[in-house]
């Protein structure tokens, strides 16, 4: 067992869950910041299970409050720091740029700056994510390929991504940043594709709804499962040196065959009949084409992923069954 103790951002999140999942089974203690709200338990739905733990602790505070921040490094003393904290969501981050810029980019900040003065021993992660890449400039991504953001999102997360590596530089902090791709797991929220596309096939099979509303189906991602990401997470902050890591599955698939998969899985043929193109899901500037290229990831942190593209459509598909067969009664 490890002895060692972590704190994680964005801890009520589906990466923030499957790693204080991860952390626990090695023997961490794990402080998880969460937010204040007014219904706690409804929004904290993926770590119920774990507040019962002997070493899993809550505590307050926020990405927009140095204090907060400041405080809960104080009195945790982590020896190793991730901030997976964000506004996450891409189409939101046009309608709130601003707060987008604040939480995802200067939060990013404040944690560094709270490990400088108060736990200065302690490693930090960093979430970055292949929405810095943007409009490519190379296929597929590696660590060497620029950055062209195509939303407030990516820019906030390519200031992140700087602010760590020159936190590295100046102060020989022990900062890395995982540029992830996109990864999906039962956990994920509503709003995004795959989860959104896996629940209303669910749905449709079970008679609830008629159709899937969707945008732009054309648009390609490279999708893996959150449950194998998180251990690339945990492993960079094994290494010797800290350094900056890809992790990708190196496949890419439009949204279209995500659909034409999910449906499949849900029993439902014939699934172009059920999916209606709704010009409201479409973004002022979109990501055409990603896929990274992780074998920096592979030959220095032995890491690869596990679950291919259908088992995940496959296992996002079931729970969801499940979920709605429980409401037929
Ligand atoms: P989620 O959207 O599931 O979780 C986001 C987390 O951030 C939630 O716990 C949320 O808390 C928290 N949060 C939001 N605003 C604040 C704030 N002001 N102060 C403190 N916490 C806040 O994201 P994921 O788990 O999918 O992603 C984790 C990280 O990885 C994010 O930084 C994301 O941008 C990044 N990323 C994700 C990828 C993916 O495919 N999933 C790919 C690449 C990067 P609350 O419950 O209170 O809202
Ligand atoms: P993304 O994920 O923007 O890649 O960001 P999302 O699932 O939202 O979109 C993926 C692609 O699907 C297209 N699309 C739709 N998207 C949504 N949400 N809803 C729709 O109805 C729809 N129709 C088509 C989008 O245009 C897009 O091309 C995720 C987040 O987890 C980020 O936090 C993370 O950094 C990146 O992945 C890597």
């Amino acid at each position: 067992m490890s002895g060692k103790t972590a704190m994680v951002t964005g801890i009520t999140g589906q990466d923030g869950s499957y790693l204080a999942e991860l952390l626990l089974d090695k023997g961490y203690e794990v402080y998880g910041l969460v937010r204040r709200v007014s219904q706690p338990t409804s929004g904290r739905s993926l770590i119920n299970h774990l507040l019962t733990h002997e070493k899993f602790h809550l505590v307050n505070g926020d990405l927009a409050d140095q204090n907060s921040i400041d405080n809960a490094v104080a009195q945790s003393q982590p020896d190793e720091f991730y901030n997976l904290g964000a506004m996450s969501f891409v189409p939101e981050s046009w309608r709130s740029p601003m707060m987008t810029a604040d939480i995802t980019g200067l939060g990013a900040l404040r944690c560094l700056e709270a490990i400088r003065k108060h736990a200065p021993h302690c490693r930090f992660y960093q979430a970055g994510s292949s929405e810095q890449y943007g409009k490519v400039r190379d296929v597929p991504q590696t660590e060497a390929t620029p950055f062209h953001p195509r939303s407030p999102y990516g820019c906030a997360k390519v200031f992140a991504f700087e602010i760590t590596r020159n936190y590295r530089e100046s102060y020989d902090m022990f900062a890395c940043t995982g540029i992830l791709f996109n990864h999906e797991s039962p956990r994920r929220g509503l709003e995004f594709v795959t989860r959104k596309v896996t629940m209303t096939a669910a749905r449709i099979a079970k008679g609830f709804d008629e159709c899937l509303w969707i945008g732009n189906v054309d648009a390609k991602r490279d999708w893996g499962f959150a449950g194998d990401y998180v251990k690339a997470m945990y492993l960079m902050l094994q290494q010797d040196e800290p350094d900056d890591f890809v992790v990708a599955t190196g496949e890419t698939h439009a949204v279209s065959e995500f659909v034409e998969l999910a449906f499949e899985a849900a029993g439902i043929d014939d699934w172009e009949r059920y999916v209606k193109i709704d010009q409201r899901f479409f973004r002022p500037a979109e990501v055409d084409l990603l896929v990274g290229d992780a074998s920096k990831a592979k030959e220095q942190l032995g890491w690869e992923p596990q679950v291919s593209f259908r088992d995940l459509v496959t296992m996002m598909v079931d729970h969801d069954l499940e979920l709605e067969k429980s409401k037929l009664g």
